[in-house]
């Protein structure tokens, strides 16, 4: 039996939990400030989710754990067979982890509803009683917290429009998607749509991104119930010769407009030893500091690419040739 340490309010842990349903991999789910600080301490990064194996041993990293736990168990995988959409899947998921979550962070700590509902919401998943004053304190103590380390992720007011402009684009692809099938590459969850749902499962929680789904992306917003627990489906993924779902098309393309230029000026900015980088997207700037993490990031993104055959390549180096893609994946 896995035990999975998480919060309801960590889009990570949500993907996580999807995961291990979806598989049908025995676990439990463990959320709460004890279980989080007694978890966080087994591992390097103290960040959640935290998995911990039957063996006693314990890991982190939502990305290495779910293709750990595929090497681990053969049946269910989330990784289409297909070599080319299994790349197109994990690009996507990519996406959402590292430019998705922005949007997040974002619709959470910028506006003070948003920020009075959440902390207190946080302090009542972690503490599960315990009394009103021990909430607010915690709330208050996590709101400044995390408010503060808003430019740190590039999720300031003057780097917003552009989130937004980028999340809008991606919702209104699965809006139009999600009516017709809850799949991208068959008719069972991959890799991707687990990605997407972590950090969207926030929106659809959070008081002023909630209210935006519900009016504007109503299907979208019911589509996250069903990603939540896929555990009762039976699909199969498409075949290599299928057309791609044009919701895929789009996602590759909000990939090449906004995150191969987001990821290519983090590099440049590494490299010269800049602290912080700039792009600017339909004359929308976006300045944020250099970050290590999505360094190792592209690198991951460029080594799967050339791992790929000739012939995967051939196939789908065209669309990702027409969304730009190629640029930051040569
Ligand atoms: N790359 C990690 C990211 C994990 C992460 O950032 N988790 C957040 C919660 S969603 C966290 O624990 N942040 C640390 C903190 O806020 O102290 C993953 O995919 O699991």
């Amino acid at each position: 039996m896995y035990r999975l340490h998480g919060a309801l309010a960590s889009p990570y842990s949500m993907k996580m939990r999807a995961v291990l349903r979806a598989r049908r991999i025995p676990h439990v789910w463990v959320h709460g400030r004890q279980t989080h600080d007694a978890a966080t301490a087994r591992v390097k990064a103290p960040v959640i989710p935290v998995l911990e194996y039957p063996d006693g041993s314990f890991a982190n990293d939502s990305t290495p754990l779910i293709h750990d736990l595929e090497a681990r168990h053969p049946d269910r995988s989330i990784i289409p067979d297909d070599p080319g959409f299994a790349f197109l899947a994990c690009l996507i998921e990519d996406f959402a982890d590292e430019w998705l979550t922005k949007a997040m962070f974002g619709y959470r700590w910028l506006e003070e509803v948003d920020q009075l509902q959440m902390s207190r919401w946080l302090g009542f998943d972690a503490f599960k009683g315990g009394g009103r004053d021990r909430l607010e304190a915690f709330a208050s103590a996590f709101r400044e917290r995390q408010v503060g380390r808003m430019a740190l992720v590039g999720c300031t007011r003057a780097n917003f429009p552009l989130i937004e402009a980028s999340t809008r684009r991606v919702l209104d692809a699965l809006e139009a998607h999600v009516v017709n099938s809850h799949f991208l590459f068959g008719s069972r969850p991959s890799i991707a749509e687990f990605g997407l749902f972590g950090q969207l499962s926030q929106l659809g929680v959070d008081p002023t991104a909630q209210a935006m789904m519900r009016a504007e992306f109503p299907f979208t917003y019911r589509w996250l119930l069903h990603i939540d627990d896929t555990s009762g489906i039976e699909g199969t993924w498409d075949a290599a010769d299928q057309p791609l779902q044009p919701v895929v098309v789009a996602l590759l393309a909000e990939i090449g407009r906004v995150y191969g230029p987001f990821l290519l000026a983090n590099a440049g900015a590494a490299a010269a030893g800049e602290p912080t980088f700039r792009i600017e997207v339909d004359g929308l700037g976006y300045v944020q500091g250099t970050f290590r993490y999505q360094l190792k990031c592209l690198a991951d993104l460029k080594a799967r690419h050339a791992a790929l055959d000739a012939d995967t390549r051939r196939r789908i180096e065209p669309l990702l040739e027409s969304a730009g893609c190629l640029a930051f994946l040569g």
